[in-house]
């Protein structure tokens, strides 16, 4: 089997240099004590520190002082990710590219091959990010977390929309254990701070008429990029976490929070039901109690106060005194402009 780059730059020695690297901020390490630590010679050292400059890392080579990978913060490193993780299932095996097409459809290709419950795939850059009904999603490198989780529920495919609700969940407790945000959900997949959307949700399903073969959670969370980063075209005002907290995200440290958050999340769906779930989900509606339209592909759809949402994860859309629609998919705007 041939490996891409990103595989080879994500195990072995190579993964083993960035780990050492990584553990030394602001401080190079000589290319003399990776060969004595990793008991490979000085040319295999440099030759796997190439390849991880090849794959974007950014290492600086000192004359006689070493290597020295600037912006830690700005990495994305497995096996810290790894050691951070508490979590029961999700995290098992982590997958991290430094750059791919969509990390939704990298592990759709895993899960089709067999890949275990709670595989996660981490890119460091998108070049063809996925949003919802073919949208794009910006996904410049070295700023922000992209990565799509396998999971394999016993759950009919008519109730796989409660789990859109897992992952934004997760987000709002990473955010608020690392950085004290206080986030707002906005039905049916965005993630707002300050009402602007932080971060967004796209799951994709496999199924067969009553079981599911896999859902892949697709999560992109702004983590470091600033106001000018943003393309001026997007659909809602938009922000990061960094812009929105004041301080640089530790993208790997983050990772490892919300894959924790979210395997919290989990056990307590399989365990509880989509109850407790909503009952959080309504704690943190941006949505509810305002006056909404929703249009669904761009068709005008229903105006009226939103008033929750339901045991299937629809939304509850007050229409007229009394006359409540169920709103299975769509997006909302909020009546009076703004998210
Ligand atoms: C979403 O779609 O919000 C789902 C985004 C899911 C992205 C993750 S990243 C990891 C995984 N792999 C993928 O390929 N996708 C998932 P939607 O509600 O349709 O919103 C998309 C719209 O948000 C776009 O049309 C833009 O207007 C706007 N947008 C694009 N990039 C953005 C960003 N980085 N921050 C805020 N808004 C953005």
């Amino acid at each position: 089997m041939t490996r891409t780059l990103s595989e080879k730059v994500h195990t072995g020695s190579a993964a083993a240099i960035l780990d050492a690297l990584a553990a030394s901020p602001g401080e190079p390490v000589s290319g003399g004590e990776l060969s004595r630590r990793l008991g490979l010679s000085r040319a295999a050292v440099w030759k796997r520190v190439a390849l991880l400059k090849e794959a974007g890392f950014p290492i600086v080579s000192m004359r006689s002082h070493g290597y020295l990978l600037t912006g830690a913060e700005g990495v994305i490193v497995p096996s810290r990710i790894e050691a951070l993780l508490k979590g029961k299932v999700i995290g098992g095996k982590i997958i991290c590219l430094a750059e791919t097409g969509s990390t939704n459809v990298d592990a759709a290709r895993h899960a089709e091959e067999g890949a275990p419950e709670g595989t996660v795939v981490i890119a460091d850059s998108q070049t063809a990010g996925k949003g919802r009904l073919g949208r794009r999603w910006e996904s410049p490198p070295g700023r922000n977390l992209y990565c799509s989780v396998i999971i394999r529920p016993f759950i009919p495919p008519q109730k796989a929309p409660h789990l859109t609700f897992l992952s934004s969940l997760a987000i709002c407790d990473a955010a608020s254990d690392l950085l004290g945000l206080d986030l707002s959900l906005k039905w049916p997949n965005d993630v707002l701070a300050g009402g602007k959307k932080c971060a967004g949700l796209l799951n994709e399903m496999s199924a067969e008429s009553d079981r599911i073969r896999y859902v892949i959670l697709g999560i992109g969370v702004n983590l470091n990029m600033s106001t000018t980063d943003f393309p001026p075209d997007l659909r809602y005002p938009a922000t990061s976490l960094s812009i929105e907290s004041g301080r640089t995200i530790d993208r790997t440290l983050f990772a490892a929070r919300l894959l924790d958050c979210l395997d919290r999340w989990y056990d307590r769906y399989r365990a509880q039901g989509f109850e407790p779930v909503r009952t959080a989900w309504m704690k943190r509606s941006w949505t509810v109690g305002k006056r909404v339209r929703v249009s669904h592909d761009g068709e005008r759809g229903v105006t009226g106060v939103a008033t929750g949402i339901d045991e299937m994860g629809a939304l509850l859309v007050e229409t007229s005194p009394g006359r409540i629609e169920r709103i299975l998919a769509g997006d909302v705007t909020i009546s009076g402009g703004d998210a």
